[in-house]
């Protein structure tokens, strides 16, 4: 691991303390006073944005139309799911945002394109998270934009093709993998995020086509996950699915692989009015403040404990935990939310973009990937439609700007292998369609079909509820 500066908050540091207090504390807090730049109105910057859109998603049907993502360096395409199998990802995860874009000719090309190739018998062994959040939501979120009955009935076939896992587990706790084809399960150890992230999809799903198992199958699986909490109302990070029992007894919320767990607590409570959920959020976000949350240097973190002891096991954040935030804010825990933000905001106005992961405790890059996440810019939406203030659009441009710089190539946008200095690596992940660029269009475009009072968006930037239909 290498050093990073971690500097505090409000507080200039002399050369002798900076010094004295080692690399960790080496930059000064004016590193993060306000942008040096002016924030574009709206309207250009909304532009900007579909601009951006466009070039990478015509960056991916040039070279790689038809498969799940593109690596817009070479020219060359990835499998996501399972190799030598297709599922056109990147065109289920751009539907929702294309037609939020109104780039309607593209709706259209890319919903022929699912009801023509996509393929929900694929003899593939398929996470069934990922399937879950990508492609069930993409089928649903596309359905619901553009009314299409057949992306119903095929998001329809691909559940009832993963629902093997849920219903041949005797936890109820699903197994990780099934083959689309045979139902045959396997992978028995799985990280909460895995177990609980179904909610949003499936019962809507239940709702749409108004057959109960998908939702039974999806709190079914939540429910045995909060019966496991401990003594101290905190969850682990995985279970065995078949015993039940834990097989890591980390709380390490609000970071993966239990980060979007929390989320769906609260979003299932949120789209279903369901009660039980709602207390659950409850019970488990206060005991992970309680426990875990810290400040360092002046700013918020939240450490990894042991979930029976609360005893501290380690002090790195991933990005990937920066959505929190939002959540938070969600919640009704607007000045946690605030600080985790600014936390996150500290950490990007010290690099070109946000490395993967860091370790506050030792002030040291973790992973110095940049995997081209969304989580930081989810926050800033989020945190921007519940207080319409202009600071999150401030820095969700700062955001923008740093992708736009350093990780924008002529075939699209890339991951970052390393950070600092930057080096590109070759691909755009297909949650990138989903997500980056429509938290930050719907932040400045006043879009007509989004409504901003109701709209749902899932972990996957899927649009559940609120796309206004002409
Ligand atoms: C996305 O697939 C989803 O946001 C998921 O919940 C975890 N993060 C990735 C993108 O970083």
């Amino acid at each position: 691991m290498r050093p990073i500066s971690l500097p505090r908050r409000r507080t200039v540091l002399s050369a002798a303390a900076a010094a004295t207090a080692g690399a960790a504390l080496a930059r000064p807090a004016a590193a993060f006073a306000a942008p040096a730049y002016d924030l574009p109105a709206d309207r250009t910057a909304a532009r900007e944005i579909r601009d951006e859109f466009v070039h990478s998603w015509e960056g991916y049907k040039q070279a790689a139309w038809g498969y799940d993502e593109v690596r817009p360096v070479s020219g060359t395409h990835n499998d996501f799911f399972a190799g030598g199998h297709s599922f056109g990802l990147s065109i289920v995860e751009a539907l929702d945002t294309l037609w939020l874009m109104e780039l309607d000719d593209d709706v259209r090309l890319g919903a022929d394109w699912i009801e023509a190739h996509l393929d929900p018998a694929a003899d593939a062994d398929v996470q069934v998270f990922e399937a879950v959040i990508r492609l069930v939501g993409g089928l649903l979120a596309g359905h619901l934009c553009t009314g299409r009955q057949a992306l119903l009935d095929r998001c329809r076939e691909l559940a009832d093709r993963l629902l093997p896992a849920f219903t041949r587990s005797p936890t109820g706790m699903p197994y990780r993998y099934v083959n689309l084809r045979t139902g045959a399960v396997s992978g028995t150890t799985s990280p909460l995020a895995e177990i609980g992230s179904n909610i949003l999809e499936f019962g809507l799903l239940s709702q749409l086509t108004g057959d109960q198992k998908y939702w039974d199958a999806a709190k079914r699986a939540m429910r045995a996950v909060v019966q496991r909490r401990s003594g101290i109302d905190l969850l682990g990070t995985s279970l065995h699915i078949e015993t039940g029992r834990w097989k890591d007894t980390t709380s390490c919320a609000p970071n993966p692989p239990v980060d979007s767990f929390y989320e769906y607590l609260w979003a299932g409570a949120e789209l279903f009015g369901d009660g039980e959920l709602r207390d659950w959020y409850r019970l488990l976000t206060d005991a992970v403040a309680r426990r875990q949350l810290e400040q360092r240097g002046g700013y918020a973190w939240y450490r990894q404990v042991d979930y029976a002891s609360g005893k501290t096991v380690g002090r790195q954040a991933s990005e990937l935990g920066s959505f929190y935030a939002g959540l938070l804010g969600k919640g009704g825990d607007l000045a946690a939310a605030r600080d985790y933000y600014g936390t996150w905001t500290m950490i990007l106005g010290n690099n070109a973009v946000v490395p993967e992961a860091i370790d506050y405790g030792s002030a040291s890059v973790v992973s110095g990937r940049n995997d081209l996440r969304p989580e930081y810019v989810n926050s800033s939406f989020d945190l921007w439609r519940l207080t319409g203030e202009a600071s999150f659009k401030e820095t969700a441009y700062r955001y923008f700007q740093g992708l736009r710089d350093n990780l924008r190539v002529p075939g699209g946008y890339t991951v970052a292998d390393e950070v600092s200095p930057v080096r590109r690596g070759d691909l755009t992940p297909g949650y990138w369609f989903a997500e980056n660029p429509k938290y930050l269009y719907l932040m400045f475009a006043a879009a007509p079909r989004f409504d901003y009072r109701s709209g749902l968006l899932s972990t996957e930037g899927k649009l559940l509820r609120g796309a206004v239909r002409g």
